[in-house]
């Protein structure tokens, strides 16, 4: 216990203390209204504004973004918007609040960002898009759009199929398991998907339906596939996990997944790889979620006042069986 005088003392000692530092350091530091540490460091901060963590890609695609910023210097400001728009309009109106230096975010959905890409743009902050693009008319509201190009990858993997099929007489039904509906990559991979299998007037999409990218999603609405069709040839999925997800349905319906109904995934994760590799899935379209590096390179150009493209695009590939038996050991995500 302290005694009185003592106390009295200590008091006065941190007063005298409290005191020096506010006539030094703080008032050097211009912020001592508010106490709070100096803003400009000199490092930059970034505003990131993730959809959620539903997947492998996604997960994949967090830790990228994250490790390049410490790599890079960039305080990162990030937030999971858990799959809601309205979460990641929140949080993007938070980073304008806070002056962040640039605001980076993967849309959730295409459509409804217009107004608070033009609040960013009104107060300075420049914006790049990562991932997934959204559908804005006025390109000037986006600094650039960083990612995958979807339709291609829906592309293909319909021209494997075409290529696969080529000899098949009678119809050839094909379930199709969508990402979440108005996201970027569900509406261009169902798109380029479709395209490419118009060259084989037997493959036919008998039923066509969200699994929200995620595993659980995917198995339930296989079951209800499974229910519905009995003869179900192909499966189409928008990501790696709903057809890892799928798998299970499959398997307790008694197929055989690989061979009595043949998948094809998007991502290649490695549980996707894995389940190439194994004979489960048959092919599957590369989208790579290491976005980091460019964007945290993307960011310090941006804010240095350099031009950059409207759009950059990842460079990807595909996987049969064989390639991913060979990719695997080296794979980093
Ligand atoms: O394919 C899927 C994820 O936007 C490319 O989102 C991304 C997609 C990816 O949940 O697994």
């Amino acid at each position: 216990m302290l005694t009185m005088g003592k106390a009295i003392t200590r008091r006065r000692a941190v007063a005298v203390l409290t005191a020096t530092l506010l006539a030094t350091g703080m008032a050097a530091c211009g912020n001592s209204d508010t106490g709070e540490q100096p803003a400009d460091d000199g490092k930059l901060t970034l505003g990131f504004s993730q959809v959620g963590a539903e997947s492998g890609w996604r997960t994949a695609n967090t830790n990228s973004i994250k490790e390049s910023a410490k790599e890079a210097n960039i305080e990162l400001k990030f937030d999971d918007a858990q799959g809601k728009q309205e979460n990641q309009i929140t949080a993007i109106r938070n980073y304008i609040q806070q002056k962040v230096d640039v605001i980076a975010f993967s849309p959730v959905v295409e459509s409804g960002w217009d107004t608070v890409l033009k609040e960013a743009k009104d107060a300075g902050i420049p914006v790049i898009l990562t991932d997934r693009s959204v559908d804005s008319a006025d390109k000037s509201l986006y600094k650039t759009f960083i990612g995958s190009d979807f339709v291609k990858e829906g592309k293909l993997s319909g021209e494997w199929l075409v290529n696969e099929t080529k000899t098949a007489t009678g119809p050839v039904n094909i379930v199709e398991l969508q990402g979440t509906t108005g996201s970027a990559p569900a509406n261009d991979r169902k798109k380029g998907f479709g395209e490419a299998i118009k060259a084989n007037p037997n493959l036919k999409i008998i039923a066509s339906q969200t699994g929200e990218f995620t595993r659980a999603g995917g198995k339930a609405v296989m079951e209800q596939f499974l229910k519905a069709n009995p003869k179900i040839d192909v499966l189409f999925a928008h990501n790696d996990d709903m057809g890892l997800g799928a798998l299970e349905a499959i398997t307790a319906a008694g197929k055989v997944p690989g061979k009595d109904i043949k998948i094809i995934t998007i991502d290649a994760v490695k549980d996707g790889m894995q389940a190439l590799a194994d004979g489960k899935f048959n092919f599957i379209a590369e989208c790579s979620p290491l976005l980091g590096p460019q964007l945290m390179d993307l960011v310090k150009k941006v804010k240095a006042g350099e031009t950059i493209p409207q759009r950059i695009e990842t460079q990807e590939t595909t996987f049969t069986p064989e390639q991913a038996k060979a990719a695997l050991p080296t794979r980093k995500y």
